[in-house]
């Protein structure tokens, strides 16, 4: 891909101080990718440190924006629990207009190779999550609430219930970036916070289902590591994955426990340390 070309697009990381860690070692494996589109990063706290060594890496530029935290530590926050998790809506606001399309990665991932070509897809991307709970939560359907809401929506709850895509990796066209989707998601948001399992993952499913877009298998551009233990991800080999995402298994918090299970991780024990420095203190 050429210099211009990459000039359209960019690509956005969002992170705050507990996870630091996480967006250090994934900005550092861009050295697998040298010639990505720009990286803007929403970094907010103000450990000085961080700052520096967001300077100091190429093409990399941090982009000031206050997100309404506090607003989001109203919503649904899930089973991750930071309100963080909505600052990704920024993504459709009309921030980044000065570029075609923009690629949300999630700072818990680690570019393993260049992915030119997904930034070729004219539409919205993202991959099915294929969580082992369901899109709403087991109260929803006893709600009369919900379900008149839902009704009001044009939803079909089971079917809706089924899909879910994982919002890791996301790429949005300029097409879906203005005011009135951002909006939306936002409205979508407060409408169905006591009824989501999966907080914002739940509410951005619900808009790809209004918007009448697909959701790809295509696994190598956000291999979740969770599925790596469930036999319908055979599909995609290590050895092709673009993009590790450290899903429910994470460095220095439960991820040793996933790597000692079975010797079937071996290669992607071997992935992890030669691209990170999260087991660098294991033997
Ligand atoms: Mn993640």
């Amino acid at each position: 891909m050429s210099q211009s070309s990459n000039r359209r697009n960019c690509i956005v990381i969002i992170f705050d101080d507990d996870f630091l860690d996480y967006a250090r070692n994934c900005l550092l494996s861009f050295s697998n990718y040298p010639d990505h589109p720009e990286i803007k990063v929403i970094y907010q706290g103000k450990d000085q440190s961080i700052i520096a060594f967001i300077r100091d890496l190429d093409s990399v530029e941090q982009f000031y924006v206050e997100l309404d935290t506090p607003k989001y530590s109203e919503l649904n926050l899930g089973h991750i629990g930071s309100p963080m998790i909505y600052g990704r809506y920024i993504c459709w606001s009309s921030l980044f207009d000065e570029y075609d399309k923009v690629l949300y990665i999630d700072c818990d991932t680690l570019i393993l190779k260049p992915f030119p070509e997904l930034f070729e897809k004219e539409d919205f991307f993202a991959v099915y999550d294929n969580a082992g709970k369901p899109l709403f939560n087991k109260t929803a359907y006893q709600n009369d609430v919900f379900l008149s809401k839902t009704e009001q929506d044009n939803i079909p709850v089971d079917l809706v219930n089924n899909l879910m895509i994982n919002s890791g990796m996301l790429l949005i066209p300029r097409r879906y970036r203005n005011k009135s989707n951002f909006d939306f998601l936002h409205r979508l948001s407060e409408r169905y916070s006591p009824f989501i399992e999966h907080s914002d993952q739940s509410i951005i499913t619900i808009w790809c289902y209004l918007q009448n877009l697909k959701i790809s298998c295509d696994y190598q551009y956000n291999y979740m590591i969770d599925r790596i233990t469930r036999p319908t991800f055979g599909n995609v080999k290590l050895d092709d994955v673009k993009l590790l995402h450290f899903s429910y298994w994470k460095p220095k918090k439960n991820l040793e426990e996933l790597l000692e299970r079975s010797p079937l991780f071996v290669q992607l024990e071997d992935i992890i340390r030669k691209n990170s420095d999260f087991l660098e203190n294991v033997t």
